[in-house]
C-alpha cells in the first residue's frame, strides 16, 4: 500500500519546521514557538511515522531517541589528530606565549586572536560526509578515539543534517559536550531518587553520559555540543580566518560559544580573561578558562605544533574549582528549625579563588553513600555562590583505618536529645527555642531581607546579642534600647541608632512577609505568599484546618501538618502576639489586595529600579495578579529593565519580547 502524498508532504514539512526550530533554538539562540508547540509538532511527525514506518528516514528529527545497546565501542582512527592545548596560568605567561608565536612568525606588529570560554566537558569529533552525520567520535588519546555516534545522535544541538546547498564534500567539526548547571542538577535529582549513581560533577555527567552503551539513556541526559573547530575539510575553501570560521560552521548549522570574540592583541586577550573570569559565576555551565586561538589561519599553519598542541593556541586558566584536601574533623552545625547538619572542617585550602577551611556534607546519608571518614583527603568544590561542598574522598590515598563521623546523640549547643523522624533523613535537636543555635537562626532568619528586612542586623550581630542574653526571641528585638545596642562590642552610637530606626522601619511589613519571618518548618517565601492571598488575614492561617490549608496553592499535608502544628504551640501564638503589640502591622490596602489586572502576564526584571529593590518590585507585580519568572522565553509578556541590565535584555531583543523601563513599570502597577 502507498502512503498518500499529503502524508508524504506532511511527513516533510513537519521535518523542516523541526529541524528549522531546533536550529533557531540550539544555535541562534531565538526560537520562535514554545517549547509545547515544539512538543506537538514532533508528536504528530511520530505519530505519522509510526502509522507509515516506510517513511522514516535516519536524519529524521524523531530518530534522536537512541537505538538497541551495543556491546562495546568501536576504535577509530582520526585523520587529523585531535590535539590538546597548551596551559597559561597567569598573565606573564600569557604574554611570553604571544611573543614566541611573533618572534616564530617573525611578526612585529600585534596579532589577532579570537577567544572563547574554555568549557569543561569532553572533546568530540563530528564526520559529515555529503553533509550527513556519518560518524561521531571522542578525543582518546588524540591519534584513536571511540566510536560513539548513535549517542551523539540523541544530542538535540547536533545537527544529523548541515544546512546550506554548497557544502563540503566531508567536514569533521571538533567541540565540547557538557552539561549545564540546571541539567546536571535534574539528572543528579533523579538519579537519586531512582537509586542510581549520582556524578560528582557536570563534567563526570557529560563523560558518563556519553560513554553509555545504551544509547536510549543518553537521549534522556541533558547534553550540549558547542563547536569550537574544524580537523579535515575536503570540497571547500574555509574562511582565512578562525572567526569567520565559526561564523561558517554556525550557519551550516553548529551552536558556536555565544561568548566568542576576535580580539586586536594579547593585552585585550587578558583583559577578556578578566571579564570572564568575573562573569564565571554566572554562567550556566562550567568553564575551567578560557581558550585563545591564532585569528589567522595562513599563520596558525606557519607556526604549527609541538608535540601534542598547536602553537597557536592557548587555555588561560581558571583558579581550579575543585582541590584536594585533608578532612580534618566533622563538626555538627544546628539550623533553626533543630536540624543537624554536618560540617566538614578541612585542612584550609584556595578553592575557586577563595580559601575554604568548611564545607557542607549535607546529611548522613550523604556522608554514608560518600563513604568519607576523618582524615581522607577528600575533593572540595566550591562553584559560584554555593557553599563549599565535600563532593567525594579519595579512596585511594586512604590510609590506615579511619573512623566513620557519627551522628551525635546529643545536641552539641544545647545538650538536647537528637532524635531521627521515621523515613526523614535529616536529625534534629528536640531543645526548640531552649537551644541557642535554633533561637540565634529563628532570629537571623527573622531579620533577613525577605522577612522583616531589618537593615543592619546580620548573622553576627544577632549571635553576640544572643551570647550576651539580651534577646531571647524575635519580640525581644523590639525591647532593645540605644544603650544596650551601643554596649555592644564594635558598635559605635550612631550604627546603634541606625538599628533602632530599623527596627521602627521594620515593623510597618506585609501579611506574606510576617508568615515567612515566623520561620513555619517548610513555608518560604512562595508559600507565605499563597497562605497571605488565600486568606488576607493572619487570624484566619492561625485558626485554619489541616483541610483548609490544603486548598491553598502549594500546600500539601506536610506543610500543612507544619503550620498547623505550629500554631497550636501556645509559645508561638503568644510570640505572635507579643510582636503585633510591639507595633508590627501590615497596611490593610497591602492586606485586602486581590487585583488581579496583570493575571496571566510573566514578567522578568533585570538591572536596578530606582527606589524598589528586584523583590519588593517581585512582590508588586504578583501582588496584581502577574507570575515572575527568572529567565526570557518566548512567553514573557516584557521584561522590566532598570539601569544596568543583565543578559536578560539582550535576550529579550532576540526574542521580540517587550522591554519596559521604570516608568512602563510604574504604569504596570498604575493601571
Ligand atoms: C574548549 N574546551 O572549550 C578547544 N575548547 O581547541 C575550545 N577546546 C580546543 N577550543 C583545540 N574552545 C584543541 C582544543
Amino acid at each position: 500500500m502507498s502512503v498518500p502524498r499529503s502524508i508524504i508532504v506532511e511527513v516533510q514539512q513537519l521535518r523542516e519546521q523541526l529541524v528549522e526550530h531546533n536550529y533557531r533554538y540550539h544555535v541562534l539562540d531565538a526560537p520562535v514557538v514554545t517549547d509545547q508547540e515544539y512538543d506537538r509538532l514532533f508528536r504528530r511527525l511520530q505519530q505519522l511515522e509510526n502509522e507509515h514506518p516506510e517513511l522514516v528516514t535516519p536524519d529524521s528529527p524523531s530518530q534522536r531517541v537512541g537505538a538497541e545497546p551495543a556491546s562495546e565501542f568501536e576504535s577509530v582512527r582520526h585523520e587529523v589528530a585531535m590535539l590538546s592545548l597548551d596551559n597559561a596560568f597567569d598573565d606573564d605567561e600569557m604574554l611570553a606565549f604571544d611573543r614566541r608565536l611573533r618572534d616564530g612568525l617573525d611578526q612585529q606588529q600585534a596579532l589577532a586572536y579570537v577567544a572563547e570560554p574554555k568549557l569543561d566537558g569532553l572533546a568530540l569529533s563530528l564526520l559529515y560526509e555529503g553533509g550527513e552525520l556519518v560518524r561521531a567520535a571522542t578525543r582518546g588519546d588524540g591519534r584513536q578515539g571511540e566510536n560513539i555516534t548513535a549517542n551523539a545522535r540523541t544530542i538535540d544541538s547536533i545537527p544529523l543534517r548541515l544546512r546550506g546547498d554548497q557544502l563540503p564534500a566531508r567536514i569533521e567539526v571538533r567541540g565540547e559536550v557538557y552539561m549545564d548547571h540546571a541539567g546536571f542538577a535534574a539528572l543528579n535529582e533523579a538519579q537519586r531518587q531512582a537509586g542510581g549513581k549520582v556524578f560528582a560533577n557536570p563534567r563526570n555527567a557529560a563523560a558518563g553520559s556519553l560513554r553509555l552503551l545504551d544509547s536510549r539513556i543518553t537521549a534522556a541526559r541533558p547534553l550540549t555540543f558547542c563547536s569550537y573547530g574544524v580537523g579535515l575539510c575536503e570540497g571547500t575553501e574555509l574562511p582565512g580566518g578562525q572567526y569567520e570560521q565559526m561564523l561558517y560552521l554556525r550557519e551550516i548549522g553548529f551552536p558556536i560559544s555565544r561568548q566568542i570574540e576576535r580580539l586586536d592583541s594579547i593585552e585585550d586577550c587578558i583583559e577578556y580573561y578578566r571579564r570572564m573570569l568575573d562573569r564565571r559565576d554566572a554562567l550556566a555551565f562550567d568553564i575551567d578558562g578560557v581558550v585563545f586561538k591564532l585569528d589567522d589561519r595562513r599563520l596558525q599553519q606557519q607556526a604549527g605544533f609541538v608535540s601534542r598542541a598547536p602553537r597557536w593556541a592557548i587555555a588561560y586558566k581558571f583558579p581550579a574549582q575543585e582541590v584536594m584536601t585533608r578532612l580534618l574533623a566533622v563538626d555538627f552545625q544546628v539550623g533553626r528549625t533543630g536540624a543537624l547538619t554536618p560540617v566538614a572542617r578541612l585542612d584550609p585550602v584556595a578553592v575557586g579563588g577563595v580559601m575554604v577551611s568548611n564545607a557542607t556534607l549535607h546529611n548522613m546519608d550523604e556522608i554514608e553513600r560518600k563513604d568519607v571518614r576523618i582524615g581522607d583527603s577528600v575533593i572540595v568544590r566550591r562553584a559560584g555562590d554555593v557553599i563549599p561542598e565535600v563532593v567525594a574522598p579519595v579512596i585511594e590515598r586512604r590510609e590506615g583505618r579511619l573512623r566513620r563521623p557519627r551522628m551525635p546523640a546529643r545536641c552539641p549547643v544545647c545538650d538536647s536529645e537528637v532524635v531521627q523522624q521515621p523515613g526523614q533523613a535529616v536529625h534534629r535537636c528536640t531543645g526548640g527555642l531552649v537551644c541557642a543555635a535554633q533561637r540565634k537562626e529563628a532570629i537571623k532568619h527573622y531579620a533577613s531581607r525577605k522577612a522583616m528586612d531589618i537593615e543592619g542586623l546580620g548573622d553576627k550581630l544577632v549571635e553576640q546579642m544572643v551570647e550576651a542574653g539580651m534577646i531571647d526571641a524575635v519580640d525581644d528585638l523590639y525591647e532593645l534600647s540605644l544603650e544596650q545596642i551601643a554596649g555592644l562590642e564594635r558598635m559605635a552610637e550612631k550604627s546603634a541608632q541606625n538599628l533602632l530606626d530599623a527596627l521602627q522601619r521594620s515593623k510597618r511589613t506585609t501579611l506574606a512577609r510576617f508568615i515567612y519571618a515566623l520561620g513555619v518548618r517548610e513555608v518560604g517565601e512562595a508559600t507565605a505568599e499563597a497562605l497571605a492571598a488565600h486568606y488576607a488575614d493572619l487570624r484566619a492561617i492561625m485558626d485554619a484546618d489541616i483541610d483548609s490549608l490544603q486548598q491553598v496553592e502549594d500546600v500539601g499535608p506536610v506543610v500543612a501538618e507544619n503550620i498547623r502544628h505550629f500554631f497550636d504551640q501556645q509559645q508561638n501564638r503568644a510570640a505572635v502576639a507579643r510582636l503585633l503589640e510591639h507595633g508590627v502591622y501590615w497596611p490593610a490596602e497591602e492586606r485586602q489586595r486581590s487585583d488581579s489586572s496583570l493575571e496571566g502576564h510573566t514578567y522578568v526584571i533585570t538591572g536596578t529600579l530606582d527606589g524598589y529593590s528586584r523583590d519588593e518590585a517581585a512582590r508588586l507585580l504578583k501582588a496584581r495578579g502577574a507570575k515572575v519568572s527568572g529567565s526570557v522565553s518566548g512567553k514573557t509578556s516584557a521584561v522590566i529593565a532598570g539601569e544596568n541590565p543583565g543578559s536578560k535584555l539582550a535576550r529579550a531583543e532576540t526574542l521580540g519580547v517587550e522591554v519596559l523601563d521604570q516608568a512602563g513599570f510604574e504604569a504596570l502597577l498604575d493601571d
